[in-house]
């Protein structure tokens, strides 16, 4: 049967957002939005004639602010996000396993701790949603918000253990990519081939990345579910 499925990127953080949904109902799902493309989410379910039921986030995100808010505002869809992201602003709070619908349509959490402890991974159909946790050729960095190195590569572990056909939509691409699957990854991720889980360790303990530009402003932004500081205020108290 077919999917609705649309993969949207944003140039500033080389973000990459998803829209699923049930064919028959028209009921969609929203994975990793920003702020900045609210306007052209609304857009295209209009044209799609589909009806938002969910805004999933893969984590809180350092480097944009989600577009989680402004969605919810106009559409009503819920939020939801790993339960140990910290951002008890979400309407669900997501535990390994935690199984959500949209229409007739699944989809499925995977805690997926490493880059950071709240990080889950989507599995819908023939794909997963991996946010920062496997990218292609990649993973996420662990050297703040509590990352972990040892915990992201028994996650990585945990997803490579699925089917090789597996498909494989980060949440990030910075080299032009948009899609792998579990079988490529194997053959051809750097980071993760031939590493043990100490050698894993030790690479990621010795990255040395710059800090991302917005870190100071996404974190605590996206921890409201990405509302502004006035309104959180107001409803806080
Ligand atoms: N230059 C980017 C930094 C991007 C960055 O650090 N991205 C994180 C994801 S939030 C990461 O894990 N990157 C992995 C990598 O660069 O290998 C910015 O300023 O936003
Ligand atoms: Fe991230």
């Amino acid at each position: 049967m077919s999917i609705v499925f649309r993969q949207l990127f944003d140039d500033e953080s080389c973000t990459l957002t998803y829209l699923l949904a049930d064919p028959v109902t028209g009921d969609a799902i929203l994975i990793d939005t920003v702020r900045e493309h609210v306007g052209r989410y609304l857009t295209l379910l209009q044209e799609l004639n589909l009806q938002l039921v969910w805004l999933l986030e893969t984590h809180a995100h350092a480097d944009h602010v989600t577009g989680a808010a402004g969605m919810r505002e106009v559409t009503g869809a819920r939020t939801a996000t790993g339960e140990l992201t910290g951002a008890i602003c979400a309407d669900r709070q997501l535990r390994d396993g935690d199984v959500l619908a949209f229409g007739n349509e699944l989809i499925r959490a995977i805690a997926t701790p490493g880059h950071t402890p709240g990080c889950v991974t989507y599995h819908w159909r023939d794909r997963l949603f991996t946010g920062d946790t496997l990218l292609i050729g990649g993973c996420g960095r662990t050297d703040f918000q509590g990352g972990d190195a040892g915990a992201l590569f028994d996650s990585i572990g945990r997803l490579l253990a699925l089917p090789d056909e597996t498909l494989i939509y980060p949440g990030h691409d910075y080299k032009n990519m948009r899609v792998s699957s579990i079988g490529q990854e194997k053959l051809s991720n750097e980071r993760i081939r031939d590493q043990t889980r100490d050698s894993f360790i030790e690479l990621m303990n010795q990255l040395n990345l710059p800090r991302p530009r917005l870190i100071d402003e996404a974190l605590p932004a996206n921890l409201r579910c990405g509302r502004s500081e006035e309104i959180f205020d107001i409803h806080a108290a």
